[in-house]
């Protein structure tokens, strides 16, 4: 078992420890992210591509993500998870194993290309999912870092991940876009509270455990402010697994969907959980450690 240098939900009180991994493993010569950005991302935890795909592409993967959620046969694969009170879909899972159209997206070299400078390594697909927060009743996403989660349910050992949000519809100020504390990333906040068994069932349609004490919450967020990224389709964020971010719900009627894939160091596989029972499912946290392109 590695080292836990970030042990959560193990303590009953509050705990911020420092972060103890670098943000920007490469260099401005190791991908197509020019020096200014990559500093920004170092310090801010985050970097936005004001338009990653055209929109004729938009529209491609938008014609997919519509068959994905109306296939009748997939309604019942336990990786589509639909909203609490309705049976709206609320996000697919591993979706470049389910589409060829996303595998494509998952694996295009302007993602990977910057995924590989900043980890500065060989990179394999740890998650992947598509948000479809449908209009009016889109449930929100407390605020919580994916690195807690990815440390203590799936045996992430090191913040070596970074992960991507491509909006395919249109992110306004007020359809619930991604909201991220800028420079949340270079503190891990400890979370209380033991993982419950199967706890995937439960934290994927509205997350409770691993999700950060108000009074951490209140001091990250003076320290450094909250950061709400709109943009038009096509648009994209890419942000360090232990930035502190969330999205509020959606009750207009403009769903606001995205595609999420989060790229972990092939020097950084996951082992045992470091906070929890049992591994989760392989559709949540990947076991192939095959690099991607
Ligand atoms: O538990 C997880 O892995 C997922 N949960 C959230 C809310 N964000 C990260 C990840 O997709
Ligand atoms: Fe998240």
């Amino acid at each position: 078992m590695s080292m836990d240098i970030y042990p959560t939900r193990k303590t009953t009180e509050p705990t911020l420890i420092f972060r103890q991994d670098p943000v920007v493993y490469g260099g401005p010569e190791d991908g197509p992210i020019d020096e200014r950005t990559l500093k920004g991302f170092a310090e801010r935890g985050f970097l936005t591509v004001e338009q990653l795909i055209e929109p004729v592409e938009v529209e491609r993967y938008r014609a997919e993500l519509h068959r994905l959620v109306t296939d009748e046969g997939l309604k019942d694969d336990e990786r589509v998870i639909t909203e609490r009170h309705s049976r709206e879909v609320r996000s697919i899972f591993e979706v470049h194993r389910i589409s060829e159209v996303f595998a494509e997206l998952a694996a295009d070299p302007r993602i990977v290309g910057r995924a590989r400078q900043i980890l500065d390594s060989d990179v394999y697909i740890h998650q992947s999912r598509v948000n479809y927060k449908p209009g009016f009743q889109g449930k929100d996403f407390y605020w919580h870092s994916d690195f807690e989660t990815w440390h203590a349910e799936d045996g992430m050992p090191r913040m070596r991940a970074v992960s991507i949000s491509i909006a395919l519809t249109e992110n306004f100020v007020h359809n619930g876009g991604l909201m991220i504390m800028p420079g949340s990333h270079r503190t891990f906040v400890c979370c209380l509270g033991e993982t419950p068994s199967d706890h995937y069932k439960e934290s994927l349609k509205g997350q409770e455990i691993g999700t950060p004490d108000p009074d951490s919450l209140r001091l990250l967020a003076e320290k450094h402010g909250i950061e709400l990224f709109t943009g038009p389709a096509g648009s994209a964020t890419m942000f360090d697994c232990n930035c502190m971010h969330g999205s509020n719900g959606n009750i207009t009627p403009f769903p606001r969907s995205n595609v999420f894939f989060v790229y972990n160091s092939v020097d950084n596989a996951c082992v045992e959980p470091f906070a929890a029972q049992s591994r989760r499912p392989s559709f949540i946290a990947a076991r192939d450690f095959t690099p991607v392109g």
